[in-house]
């Protein structure tokens, strides 16, 4: 484990305690100090504990929610988030956020108190098996099978939290927590993770020193070890440009000379133009997704001639999606120093034309700021069509507004949907730790209650969240969690109307036939936010987008929640994946009209 917490003062020695005092008191062990959930009869009694454990119970609108808040306030701490819930609804309300969290690796505890040991299978109230549903999205489940185990199973989740570097499960009878033991709360096992064998160390080091053309991709392993300062220390020596992995863009500073930006959907063109390029590629703390390499901006940039190295804590993500030449299974920043103390003081190959190859970095990214400076507005037939007559604004200006006037030290979250997939060519981190995509798992209404979560474990860093008109619909109720918690953060939604990232595969495969994807009837998303205590501003103006996003920022500070309703053009940018589709088919007579092919 990377991130090692204070280890604050729970009891010491064998005690006779109740099975409640032993659960809240291994939270207490562990660090705990946040909890989030909806209260609930099932584990009140342990509850009633929290205020002097000094456990802070924020209570919010809906349990996913509390899920991902869990997962953000793990992400920006490196400490365990934690979320609890009544049994039976409550608990399947977190199937979804542990599901996100699985593919965000969070170290995320999800407390599910059971059914009563003595009636379970009866079909009593708030009844279902609570293990099996969780059992593909978990990296451990705990079953306290017996209240003499409370501590020790309890302990073991949030171990195994960190130790496989995703959500755990904590199943607890809700009986069991009542009655008296005797146990001892166990300490929390730090296990330390390596740099990864001596001898694919070896032959990593061997091959980026003969490289011609190495080049690194940064991923989400190297913010989660740490080893932000490796990164930079590994690629200046080597002197070799840096690409994010996708949805990565924290992994190294922007700022870097050596820096590209992210690969994949909507990402950097100089970061693919340049990788494809490589001879050697070092992939540090990736597991190299399957969207993460999709080809984009009509380009193949993967090197598939190139050599590949793979760091990654995981072992069976080495050579999984991409044929490998090296597997390394290590630590991110433990791996990165033991590359640099290989490579230090050798003759390395890339040194030669390091000139030329720098000069080509710089080429590259003045090329592709340039093009996004141009990139006004999307160009298709349809994005021509709908933004000619809109009194909107462009959604890459609005985008390009907010990146220039984005609050230093601050942590952005992003949903899906089509706007919040273009800005990640806007987005761009000095310091890790500060971007919070819905990875892999993908589902729309991530973002708010996500940077809810990681302001709660950050509160002095500017929280903002990205978010799509209907995915705003899905997750705005937890502006309730905000105002009454007092977690102040700004969300700034894109007001295009539409569930737009679906709407483009109408457009582009079923000749605009729309089914449910207008969004029409609207509230006003900012006087919704007035009325429930927020600050509410709707904006239509390029000119106004950053001092809107400034003042937002700002008035974080004075405990304010801020959502800027973002009115813009009905375009829409390049979808996530063309391939996934197929134009239609049809056989039967009754529905020839649909086929692409009628005649
Ligand atoms: C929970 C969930 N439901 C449905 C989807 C499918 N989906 C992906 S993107 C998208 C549209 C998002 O629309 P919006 O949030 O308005 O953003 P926009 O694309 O318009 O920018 C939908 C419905 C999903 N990813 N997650
Ligand atoms: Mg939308």
């Amino acid at each position: 484990m990377n991130n090692p917490i204070e280890l604050p003062q729970a009891v010491t020695g064998r005690h006779k305690m109740t099975a409640s005092e032993a659960f809240v008191e291994t939270l207490v062990a562990n660090g705990v100090k946040d909890v989030f959930g909806i209260v609930g009869s099932a584990y009140m009694d342990a509850l009633d504990l929290f205020p002097l454990a000094g456990i802070r119970f924020i209570s919010v609108a809906h349990e996913q929610g509390g899920g991902h808040m869990a997962d953000g306030y793990a992400r920006v701490s490196g400490r365990h988030g934690v979320c609890i819930a009544q049994n039976g609804p409550g608990i399947t309300n977190f199937v979804t956020s542990t599901a996100a969290a699985f593919w965000a690796h969070s170290p995320v505890v999800v407390i599910t108190p059971e059914t009563g040991s003595a009636t379970i299978g009866l079909g009593g109230f708030q009844e279902t098996e609570q293990l099996p549903v969780f059992s593909k999205i978990t990296k451990y489940q705990a079953h306290v099978n017996n209240r003499v185990r409370m501590a020790e199973l309890t302990a073991r989740a949030f171990d195994r939290a960190h130790l496989e570097l995703g959500p755990t499960q904590l199943n607890i009878p809700r009986d069991f927590f009542y009655g008296d033991i005797e146990c001892e709360i166990p300490r929390p096992m730090v296990i330390e993770r390596g740099a990864g064998g001596e001898r694919s160390l070896d032959e990593a080091a061997d091959l980026l020193a003969g490289a011609r053309f190495p080049v690194i991709l940064a991923g989400g392993g190297v913010v989660m070890a740490n080893g932000g300062a490796e990164a930079v220390a590994l690629a200046a020596l080597l002197q070799a440009p840096v690409c994010n992995s996708y949805l990565h863009n924290d992994s190294f500073p922007a700022t870097h000379a050596l820096w590209c930006g992210p690969l994949g959907y909507q990402g950097s063109k100089a970061a693919m133009k340049l990788i494809a390029k490589a001879d050697v590629v070092l992939a540090l703390g990736t597991r190299l997704g399957p969207f993460g390499t999709l080809p984009q901006h009509g380009m193949e940039y993967w090197p598939k001639q190139a050599k590949i190295i793979q760091v990654d804590a995981d072992a069976k993500m080495l050579g999984l999606v991409k044929q490998i030449s090296v597997g390394i299974c290590g630590d991110a920043k433990a791996a990165a120093q033991a590359l640099i103390a290989r490579l230090s003081g050798r003759t390395l190959a890339c040194h030669g034309n390091r000139d030329a190859r720098l000069a080509e970095v710089k080429a590259e990214k003045t090329a592709w700021e340039a093009e996004l400076d141009g990139w006004a507005h999307e160009k298709d037939a349809w994005s021509l069509d709908v933004a000619r007559d809109s009194a909107y604004m462009h959604p890459r200006q609005m985008l390009r507004e907010l990146e220039k006037a984005m609050p230093d030290g601050a942590m952005v979250s992003t949903d899906i949907g089509n706007i919040c997939s273009v800005s990640n060519s806007y987005l761009r981190f000095d310091r890790p730790r500060s971007m919070f995509a819905a990875m892999s798992f993908g589902n729309c209404g991530y973002a708010f209650p996500t940077i809810i979560g990681a302001k709660v474990a950050a509160p002095e860093r500017p929280a903002i969240a990205y978010v799509g008109d209907g995915a705003w619909g899905m997750s705005f109720g937890e502006i309730q969690t905000c105002v009454r918690e007092n977690i102040p953060v700004t969300a700034v939604v894109f007001n295009n109307g539409q569930w737009g990232a679906e709407k483009k595969n109408h457009v582009d495969f079923y000749q605009n036939r729309f089914v449910g994807v207008n969004l029409d009837k609207q509230p006003s998303w900012a006087a919704v936010a007035r009325a429930m205590g927020a600050e509410g501003v709707t904006v239509d103006k390029l000119a106004d987008v950053g001092t809107a996003l400034r003042a937002a920022a700002a008035a974080q500070r004075d405990g304010k929640t801020t959502i800027l309703e973002m009115m813009v053009t009905r375009e829409l940018g390049d979808p996530f994946r063309r391939d996934a589709l197929a134009l239609p088919v049809r056989h039967l007579a009754k529905y020839r009209s649909t086929a692409a092919d009628r005649g």
